[in-house]
């Protein structure tokens, strides 16, 4: 049942995803294994079709959708229990960029290890970024992005942090598909998160 919701992610059919989704998670399979075995090889292929123009932006669009719809029949099983905050999480992905199903799925699991969650949304300029940090007080802000083109965006968040005087106030934590341990450390980040799971262990650490 996992390849055949994998195929009908794949190919943008969110009655099918939606079905199989809820089938597996009353068969007790666990939201994790969905996502890893499932949903998210899925995307990787969307993505490999993608880049070799077997596939367009509207069918991606439409695999994008049904993935986060799936991501909402999840989200439950995902956040259970956990009631005390681990600290405060700010989350956006960075200006130019409207990818945010992985920045999503972080946000997901963050909350789900117990972090409250601020998710700023997409294209996030530096100077929101900025002002939720004020806003929020936050113990790590997280940027995503998944363009290189935007990637540079997350540098002036950091510098508008330290012209704030706010830098050494919390962690910065940044991922998404094109961001590399070396981009992190190029940037002065305190963490990087290769995927989802291994983004909430490395904020776990930075608040620890
Ligand atoms: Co876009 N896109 N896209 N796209 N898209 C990519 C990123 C691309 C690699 C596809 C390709 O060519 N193979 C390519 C980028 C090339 C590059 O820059 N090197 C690309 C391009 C070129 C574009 C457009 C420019 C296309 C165009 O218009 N010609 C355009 C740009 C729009 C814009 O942002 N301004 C565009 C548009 C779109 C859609 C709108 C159609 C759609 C996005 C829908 C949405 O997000 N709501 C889309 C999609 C879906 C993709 C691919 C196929 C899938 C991305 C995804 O959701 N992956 C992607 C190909 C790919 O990455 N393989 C592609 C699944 C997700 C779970 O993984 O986001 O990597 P990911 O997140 C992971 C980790 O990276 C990490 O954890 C997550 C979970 O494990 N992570 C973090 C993410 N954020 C983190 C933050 C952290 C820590 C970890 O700390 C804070």
């Amino acid at each position: 049942m996992k390849d055949q919701l994998k195929q009908a992610l794949i190919a943008g059919d969110a009655g099918t995803v939606n079905a199989l989704t809820e089938a597996l998670l009353a068969q007790d399979v666990p939201a994790r294994e969905i996502l890893d075995e499932a949903l998210l090889p899925g995307m990787e292929v969307v993505g490999e079709r993608m880049r070799s123009g077997e596939c367009f932006i509207p069918e991606v669009l439409l695999s994008a959708r049904t993935m986060q719809g799936a991501l909402d029949l999840l989200r439950p099983h995902m956040l259970e229990g956990e009631s005390t905050s681990a600290g405060t999480v700010v989350i956006g992905t960075v200006e130019g960029d409207l990818h945010d199903i992985g920045k999503n799925l972080v946000a997901m699991l963050l909350q789900g290890a117990g972090f409250t969650v601020v998710n700023l949304g997409t294209g996030v300029t530096a100077a929101q970024f900025l002002a939720a940090v004020q806003q929020h007080k936050p113990q790590i802000l997280g940027m995503s992005a998944l363009l290189t083109t935007t990637l540079p965006h997350m540098g002036e968040t950091i510098a508008a942090l330290k012209e704030a005087g706010l830098r050494d106030s919390l962690r910065v934590m940044v991922g998404g598909a094109p961001v590399t341990q070396a981009w992190a450390d190029e940037l002065g980040a305190d963490g990087y998160g290769a995927n989802a799971g291994m983004a909430v262990e490395r904020a776990k650490r930075l608040v620890g």
